[in-house]
């Protein structure tokens, strides 16, 4: 089986830092033997994004086309590439590649090699038509999946999975899930809800409140309504959240959540807000044996798994679709915290 290429294809392309972003027209990629062509149909559009956009990751960036939550079709494949064939769904997600050889990688941790390549940082993501990716690391899509749905499991989903499984919270213990109306935050309820946790959502405003409970979240504290976020997920929690998963992008949402984590307690570190720190009282660390965990996106199986959940039902991806001109509308929104759920790129319009 064969599939036409063009020899070009659209990409939103930003010039510059904070510059003006555009649409274009530009060549398909050249694959590498390692590599496949996979023709992105949608990619889900990250707060990640919007940071590297605004020069959060500093020289890590070496690339003007944003993007890491694509879904699509392999349409070529590189010589050395076993395993997939023409036509196979694809997922391309943050990790292009990585060198297989290191400790990280020989134990199944290349979250952690030293020489990862990131897409949408390092090399060209997937907001434009045709992603020139490393056949290893991309993920295997079921084909019964809606490609449309299935992109934002491929960053979000991932690492939201992934948080909770870092979080060790047991069934029936609380999580407190911190930016539950973002994008991460709206798949965090349903993954913490398919592993038998009870939820406390917590985001700002009616739409996030509305859409937390509809996606699952036992209870829901709005903090810009709530006089104490602490004291309320005490009270509710009758001693504190097991484990805090912090998706937002705020600073301040993330020293908090220490303050209500449950004795014994983990807080999961996922959310990136710039220059950020968080500052711990030790005495109070210790006394309630408290665990600060940093947890970043998710392995090949950690993705194997998210992906295996959202296609069995258990995940409703809350996306909204918009043609690939839209993206800058789309980052302004998502400056103003006015996203719910996830936006994702149709890149044929
Ligand atoms: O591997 C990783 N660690 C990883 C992977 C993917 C994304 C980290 N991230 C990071 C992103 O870079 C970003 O910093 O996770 C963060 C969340 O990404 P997102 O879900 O794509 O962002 P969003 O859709 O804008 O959601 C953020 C939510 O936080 C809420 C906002 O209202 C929004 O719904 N929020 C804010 I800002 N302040 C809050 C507060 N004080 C708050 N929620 C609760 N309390
Ligand atoms: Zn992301």
């Amino acid at each position: 089986m064969s599939i036409e290429i063009p020899k070009t294809q659209k990409a939103i392309v930003f010039e510059g830092f904070n510059g003006p972003i555009n649409l274009q027209e530009i060549p398909v990629p050249e694959i590498q033997p390692n590599e496949i062509l996979v023709n992105i149909k949608y990619s889900g559009i990250c707060h990640s994004d919007l940071s590297t956009y605004h020069a959060a990751w500093g020289s890590l960036t070496k690339t003007k086309i944003l993007g890491h939550e694509g879904a699509g079709v392999v349409v070529k494949l590189g010589s050395n590439v076993t395993g997939w064939k023409i036509g196979d769904y694809a997922g391309v997600k943050l990790i292009d590649s990585t060198c297989s050889q290191c400790e990280h990688c020989q134990q199944a941790n290349e979250v952690l090699c030293p020489k990862i390549s990131l897409n949408g940082i390092s090399t060209d993501g997937t907001f434009q038509q045709y992603v020139a990716t490393d056949a290893f690391n991309a993920a295997h899509l079921p084909s019964s999946v809606d490609l449309s749905k299935v992109g934002p499991i491929l960053c979000a989903g991932v690492t939201a999975y992934k948080g909770l499984k870092t979080s060790n919270a047991k069934p029936n213990e609380w999580v407190a899930i911190v930016g539950a109306g973002g994008g991460l935050g709206s798949l965090a309820i349903q993954y913490a809800k398919s592993m038998g946790l009870r939820v406390i959502g917590i985001d700002g405003g009616e739409d996030k409140a509305k859409s937390a409970k509809n996606l699952g979240a036992d209870e829901f504290i709005d903090f810009t309504k709530s006089e104490d976020v602490a004291k309320d997920v005490i009270e509710i929690t009758n001693g504190g959240a097991h484990a805090c998963i912090n998706v937002s992008t705020s600073e301040k949402a993330i020293q908090q959540s220490v303050s209500y984590v449950r004795p014994n307690g983990t807080v999961v570190l996922i959310g990136l807000p710039p220059n950020a720190s968080i500052n711990v009282n030790i005495l109070m660390a210790v006394l309630k044996q408290v665990t600060i965990k940093g947890s970043y996106v998710g392995t090949r199986w950690d993705t194997t798994e998210a992906i295996d959940i959202f296609a069995r039902g258990l995940i409703n991806c809350p996306i909204t679709v918009v043609g690939l001109s839209e993206v800058p509308n789309v980052f302004k929104l998502m400056e103003e915290n006015k996203i719910v759920g996830r936006y994702v790129v149709d890149t044929s319009k």
